[in-house]
C-alpha cells in the first residue's frame, strides 16, 4: 500500500499523510492549492451538460506570460495574486500603474487549444492569461460555479479578483464555487494555464502527442439550489438476474449540504421505475429500485431512459443507459453475452480541422468513420477526452475505453504524483460513470515494469474498483521485448486487471512483418485485447510492400498480425493504432511525417488510407476474433 491514503469526505477526497508503517497516523494535511500541489477533489458537478448553464464560451482575451511566467510565479514560486489576475488597466493620465491591459488585448475562442488559433502560439507550451467579463444576477438561495471542461495543463482562476480555485491535469473538470464574490451585474474572471510539461505531472515531460494548450473544453457559469445534486450513479444492479419486466436499478444520489433526512426522488417513467429515499448524514441517498419494462443497452440497441432526479429545489435529467459489463474466465460478457471488440484508438484531435477536439462537429466526424468502419469500440488514448464523445458513444451503441495520462514515464516512486493520479481517475470516473458506452477504465499506458511501478498501479487499480466496482479495469501492457518467436506476457500487473490491453508493433519497431505468422503469445488466464499494432503509411504514397511509409506496407503488417491475432484462443479485441494520423512532434521526418504520427488508417485530412478498407472488410466479416 502507498504510504498516502485518501479519505473520503461526502464524496470528495482529502489527502492526508498516514505513516503505515508505524501504525501512526499524523493527521490529515487538506492541501493548499500551490504551485505543484493537487487540489483535492472537492465539487466535481456531475451531467452539467444535462442542466441549464450559462456559457462562457466565445471570444476570451488573453496576454502570454512566457517563461519563467513572471505574472504568474513569484521569485520563489508562489501564485501571484496580484498581478494580471487584479485585471486593471493602464493610467493614460496621472502616475505609472501597470503594464497590460486585458480589455484591449487580442483574443481567443473558447473552448479551443490557443496552438492552432494564433500561429505565433503553434508551439508554445507556457502561461497564457485568459480574461472575459460576464453579467450576474445572484439569487437568493443559491450556489455558483465555474465549470471548465478542461484545461491543460494547471490553472489558477480568479474571480473578480479573488483566487477561487487551483487545477492540475490537462484532460478532466473541475468546478470553482464563486457564489460569495459574484457582483450583481458585470464581473470578471481571469484564468491563467500554464501548459508547461513537469517531471512529475500526469503525463511526465515525454509524450507521443501534441500538448495543446489552454482552455481546450466548454465553459460555464452553473448555478444551483443551495443543496443541490452534485454526483449520481444510477445503473443495473451488479449481478441482478435480467427479467426485462422486473430488473433491478441500484446506486445513490449525492445532495451537498443536505441536512440528513432530505428526499430524493429517482423517476425513469419510460420503464416505470420511481423511487423515494432520504439522505443520510453524507448527503448521500442509496436507493434500489425496480424497473417495470427495460430494454438493456447495447451496441445493437443503445437504447437510453431519461432518468429524472430532484431533490428539494433541486432537479436535473440525464440520459441513461443499463447493462451489465463482466468477465468470466477469458471472456467478456456484455448483458451475460461473450462479446469481441472490434475496435480502434483514437486521440482527442479533430479531423481535418485540427486542434484539439472539442465539439459535436468533431465527435459526429469520428463516430462516423467509426460506423464506417463496422467498429463496436473504441479506445480514448491517453486521457478522458470531451464528455461529447461518451454520450455520442451512449447514442450510437460504441462501447469505450476511457484511460487516465499515466503514460509510459511516470514517476512512481513520489506519493504526491499517486495522489494526482488519483484525483484524475476520481475526476474521469465521477464524470462518466453513468455512460453506458464505458465498459474498461484503464489505469495507464506502457509503463515499465518494476516493483515500485506494480504497487502504484496496482494500488490505483483498487481504488478505481473502489471508486466504480460496476466496471472493468485494465491497462495497456507493453513487453516482453521480442525473445525469439515464443511472446510470454508475465507481467505482474496483469494481476490487478480484469482485462489484459496487450501494445506491440511486431512489423514496424520489432522483427519483420512475416514473423507475427510465427509468433504465440502466452497471457494469464484473463481476456485480452490486442491495444495497440500498426505501421506508418504517408496516405498516397504507393511503392512494394517491403517499402516503408507505404499504404500497401502498413496493409502488409496488418495482413500479418491478422494471422497472429487469429492464433491467440482468449483474444477479444482488436485495437488497431489508430484511426487517424495526429499531431507528434517527435515525428520529424519531412515530407513523410511532418510532425504527424502517420499511424492512421485515415490521414489528419480525412483520406482514408488502404488499410481502413483492410479492417472494414475485416470487421464486417467478424473475422479477427471470437467471443468464446
Ligand atoms: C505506443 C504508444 C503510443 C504511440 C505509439 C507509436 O506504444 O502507446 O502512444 O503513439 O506507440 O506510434 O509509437
Amino acid at each position: 500500500m502507498f504510504p498516502l491514503m485518501f479519505i473520503s469526505s461526502g464524496r470528495g477526497i482529502s489527502l492526508c499523510t498516514i505513516l503505515l508503517e508505524n501504525a501512526f497516523i499524523l493527521g490529515c494535511v487538506f492541501l493548499l492549492p500551490s504551485v505543484s500541489g493537487q487540489q483535492p477533489l472537492e465539487t466535481l458537478l456531475v451531467g452539467v451538460d444535462h442542466r441549464a448553464v450559462t456559457s462562457l464560451n466565445g471570444e476570451w482575451h488573453y496576454l502570454v506570460d512566457q517563461s519563467p511566467g513572471r505574472a504568474l510565479y513569484t521569485s520563489t514560486g508562489e501564485i501571484n495574486d496580484k498581478s494580471y489576475a487584479m485585471n486593471e488597466h493602464p493610467n493614460l493620465v496621472g502616475k505609472h500603474n501597470q503594464e497590460y491591459d486585458f480589455a484591449t488585448a487580442p483574443t481567443l475562442k473558447v473552448p479551443g487549444d490557443w496552438n492552432t488559433q494564433v500561429p505565433q502560439l503553434f508551439n508554445y507550451e507556457g502561461v497564457l492569461w485568459y480574461e472575459r467579463d460576464f453579467e450576474s444576477q445572484p439569487k437568493p438561495r443559491t450556489r455558483t460555479f465555474l465549470h471548465i471542461g478542461a484545461a491543460n495543463y494547471r490553472s489558477h482562476v480568479w474571480v473578480n479578483q479573488k483566487r477561487v480555485c487551483d487545477h492540475e491535469g490537462g484532460y478532466t473538470p473541475f468546478d470553482c464555487e464563486v457564489t460569495a464574490i459574484l457582483n450583481p451585474g458585470s464581473n470578471f474572471v481571469v484564468i491563467a494555464v500554464d501548459a508547461t510539461r513537469l517531471v512529475d505531472g500526469i503525463p511526465s515531460v515525454g509524450i507521443d502527442w501534441f500538448n495543446y494548450g489552454g482552455l481546450t473544453r466548454d465553459v460555464s457559469i452553473v448555478t444551483v439550489p443551495s443543496a443541490f445534486i452534485d454526483d449520481y450513479d444510477v445503473h443495473l444492479a451488479h449481478g441482478s438476474k435480467f427479467d426485462p419486466d422486473n430488473t433491478e436499478l441500484t446506486g445513490y444520489v449525492h445532495v451537498l449540504d443536505a441536512p440528513a433526512g432530505t428526499a430524493v426522488t429517482i423517476d425513469l417513467p419510460e420503464a416505470g421505475a420511481r423511487t423515494t429515499v432520504d439522505t443520510d448524514a453524507q448527503g448521500n441517498a442509496n436507493f434500489s429500485v425496480r424497473a417495470r419494462k427495460l430494454t438493456l443497452w447495447s451496441p445493437e440497441s443503445p437504447k437510453l431512459y431519461k432518468v429524472r432526479l430532484t431533490s428539494g429545489d433541486d432537479e436535473l435529467t440525464d440520459d441513461i443507459g443499463f447493462r451489465d459489463i463482466r468477465v468470466e474466465g477469458t471472456r467478456i460478457l456484455l448483458n451475460g453475452k461473450a462479446i469481441f471488440l472490434q475496435g480502434v484508438n483514437m486521440h482527442a484531435e479533430a479531423p481535418v480541422r485540427g486542434g484539439r477536439a472539442y465539439s459535436q462537429n468533431d465527435a459526429d466526424t469520428i463516430f462516423g468513420y467509426l460506423e464506417e468502419l463496422h467498429a463496436n469500440f473504441v479506445r480514448l488514448a491517453h486521457y478522458p477526452h470531451d464528455e461529447r464523445m461518451e454520450r455520442t458513444a451512449d447514442r450510437d451503441g460504441i462501447m469505450i475505453w476511457s484511460e487516465i495520462p499515466n503514460w509510459q514515464h511516470i514517476s512512481f516512486d513520489k506519493p504526491e504524483v499517486y495522489a494526482k493520479a488519483v484525483v484524475m481517475l476520481d475526476e474521469m470516473i465521477r464524470r462518466d460513470r453513468n455512460k453506458a458506452s464505458v465498459i474498461l477504465w484503464s489505469i495507464s499506458n506502457e509503463t515499465p515494469n518494476n516493483p515500485t511501478r506494480t504497487r502504484f498501479l496496482t494500488d490505483l487499480a483498487n481504488e478505481a474498483r473502489r471508486l466504480d466496482p460496476t466496471r472493468l479495469i485494465t491497462s495497456a501492457i507493453i513487453g516482453p521485448r521480442p525473445n525469439g518467436l515464443e511472446m510470454v506476457n508475465n507481467d505482474p500487473l496483469c494481476d490487478a486487471l480484469d482485462v489484459i490491453g496487450q501494445n506491440e508493433y511486431i512489423g514496424w519497431y520489432d522483427m519483420p512483418p512475416e514473423d507475427a505468422d510465427k509468433v504465440d503469445w502466452t497471457f494469464p488466464q484473463k481476456p485480452v485485447l490486442m491495444s495497440e499494432f500498426g505501421a506508418e503509411a504517408k496516405v498516397g504514397d504507393h511503392g512494394p510492400v517491403n517499402q516503408r511509409w507505404t499504404e500497401e506496407q502498413q496493409v502488409y503488417v496488418f495482413e500479418h498480425q491478422f494471422v497472429m491475432l487469429r492464433k491467440i484462443p482468449q483474444l477479444r479485441g482488436t485495437v488497431p493504432w489508430i484511426l487517424v494520423d495526429f499531431r507528434s512532434p517527435t515525428r520529424n521526418i519531412p515530407r513523410l511525417q511532418d510532425g504527424y504520427n502517420r499511424k492512421g488508417l485515415i490521414s489528419e485530412d480525412g483520406q482514408k488510407k488502404k488499410a481502413f478498407a483492410l479492417f472494414q472488410r475485416a470487421y464486417a466479416e467478424h473475422s479477427l476474433g471470437k467471443a468464446e
